[in-house]
């Protein structure tokens, strides 16, 4: 529909009106399309398929016959066809990143930058493990092998549309399994980038298909077909669940992504300046639609006050419409705007931003980049995951006390820990509930092991941990 148009050099990926099964493109069996909308403009800007439990049964039968043939082939074939993947992807970046700001809504710097680059370089690290994992051991008298799961069902959300499918799929591929991929409807067009490059990276049809289609259409039959081994979902903590319950129900396995509120704990001797400007910037960047996000920012009391000042004036650089895109539909901007709501009736203190739309800006789903004071660990907007751009700053008498706070929530996916000696913050971050910490701002690892304790979800993305999740191991007793 927009095929022409151009976004800082890239060229949107226009959308096609059809599902990948067994290495060809063709009509969904129901023939009802979902529209695409830019939340930045809120017009449709392309149409693809409402897949049903039709669809998704042609893709899980053509997931099941290619599975013997992809799961013998060559580990190096299949490190060579990701690597290739990674080529393509690195050669259509600008392509990418226009359609991701497009369909998302994000400023191409950061849809380049991060949403872009990001899984580019995740997909050559699983084409390096492709290669290097062992997948055979030896444990005294035994032989052990690793072997791929089967068929998966990839759910993915709408948040990071690339990364989240490359998360899934790049470790399934190299596994050796084969993929049925149910994409986000918000951000289908993405989805349909990877099938084109999948399949001119030469994998074998019937390896990867995608069925667009809504949750509880598509999804959820993805998540209920006998013939799907592991079903690995990316999103909210409700529909998580259903998930684990219906796959329990059928004895497969199941990987969960799920929410988070996770602390950022700067303690008594770090750099205050650089430890507040950094965590706002991490909440606020893709407009706090991050599930690791560093939602609630835990300061002692002593500096209490000249942090939220400090974050105050840091807010203000995220000008919506500029650094700070929208928010990716109409449904999350009155959730957000909600949350901002509940906080000021519950007695927390907004010190920049706010629930009005921001000024100036005759269409989008913005949502001002908010910045609470005065919060209380127990209040909602200090429980809830809220995904957009807010943070809240919560007080802390002690270490002690900072940690009870920490670990005070349901979830438990990252944080951070500022400190001004980096064995006092290791060993606070060893006390916390929580799957990933960055220590004295950290640096991003795309072979470092993310997920979940507690309800922030079930097993591994990434890395070598990552692609453990696609193999079952059987040992041979000599
Ligand atoms: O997520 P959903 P939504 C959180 C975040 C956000 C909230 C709601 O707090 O505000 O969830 O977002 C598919 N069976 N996160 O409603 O519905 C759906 O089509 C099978 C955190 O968009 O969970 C999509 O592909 N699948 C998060 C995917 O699930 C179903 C990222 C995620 O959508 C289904 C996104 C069903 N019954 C939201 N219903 C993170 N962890 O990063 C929906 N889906």
């Amino acid at each position: 529909m927009n095929g022409e148009t151009e976004t800082a050099g890239g060229r949107v990926h226009q959308g096609r009106d059809e599902v990948y099964i067994d290495g060809r493109w063709q009509p969904a069996a129901a023939g009802e399309l979902i529209d695409v909308v830019d939340p930045v403009t809120e017009q449709v800007i392309a149409r693809v398929p409402a897949g049903d439990a039709r669809d998704v049964n042609a893709a899980v039968r053509a997931a099941r016959r290619a599975l013997p043939g992809w799961g013998a082939t060559a580990r190096a074939r299949r490190a060579s066809i990701l690597a290739g993947a990674a080529a393509l992807m690195a050669e259509r970046r600008d392509e990418i990143a226009a359609t991701i700001a497009a369909e998302l809504g994000a400023p191409v710097a950061f849809a380049t930058a991060v949403h872009t680059d990001m899984p580019t370089a995740v997909m050559r690290t699983f084409a390096e493990l492709a290669s290097e994992h062992p997948f055979e051991e030896r444990i005294g008298n035994s032989r052990v092998f690793h072997e791929p799961v089967g068929v998966v069902g990839a759910i993915t959300p709408w948040n990071y549309p690339l990364h989240q499918v490359v998360a899934k799929v790049a470790p399934a591929l190299a596994a050796g399994c084969t993929v049925v991929l149910k994409p986000a409807e918000d951000t289908p067009l993405v989805a349909q980038l990877v099938a084109e490059i999948l399949d001119a990276a030469g994998l074998p049809a019937g390896v990867f298909n995608l069925v667009t289609g809504l949750g509880p259409v598509a999804g959820q039959a993805l998540a209920e077909h006998p013939e799907v081994d592991l079903v690995s979902f990316t999103g909210s903590t409700a529909v998580g669940r259903r998930i684990g319950e219906v796959a329990g129900g059928s004895v497969k396995r199941v990987a969960l992504e799920l929410g988070g509120k996770s602390a950022n704990v700067i303690l008594p001797g770090a750099d205050l300046a650089r430890a507040v400007n950094v965590g706002v910037a991490n909440v606020f960047a893709n407009s706090g639609q991050t599930c690791s996000a560093w939602t609630r920012m835990l300061v002692d009391t002593a500096r209490y006050d000249e942090a939220v000042e400090i974050a105050a004036a840091a807010s203000a650089k995220y000008v919506p419409g500029e650094r700070l895109g929208p928010v990716v539909n109409a449904k999350q901007r009155d959730r957000v705007r909600g949350y901002i709501r509940k906080g000021v009736e519950e007695g927390a203190r907004i010190a920049a931003g706010g629930p009005d739309a921001p000024d100036d800006l005759p269409t989008g789903y913005y949502v001002r980049p908010t910045v609470f004071a005065d919060v209380d660990p127990g209040m909602t907007i200090a429980q809830e995951e809220i995904f957009g751009p807010v943070v809240v700053l919560i007080r802390y008498e002690d270490e002690e006390d900072a940690l009870r706070i920490a670990n005070g929530t349901v979830y438990g996916l990252a944080g951070a820990v500022w400190g001004a000696d980096e064995e006092q913050a290791v060993a606070f971050a060893r006390r916390m509930d929580t799957g990933q910490v960055d220590i004295n701002g950290g640096r991003f690892n795309p072979k470092a092991p993310f997920g979940g304790y507690k309800q922030s979800g079930v097993g591994r993305e990434l890395g070598p941990h990552g692609l453990l999740e696609y193999l079952q191991t059987k040992s041979l007793q000599l």
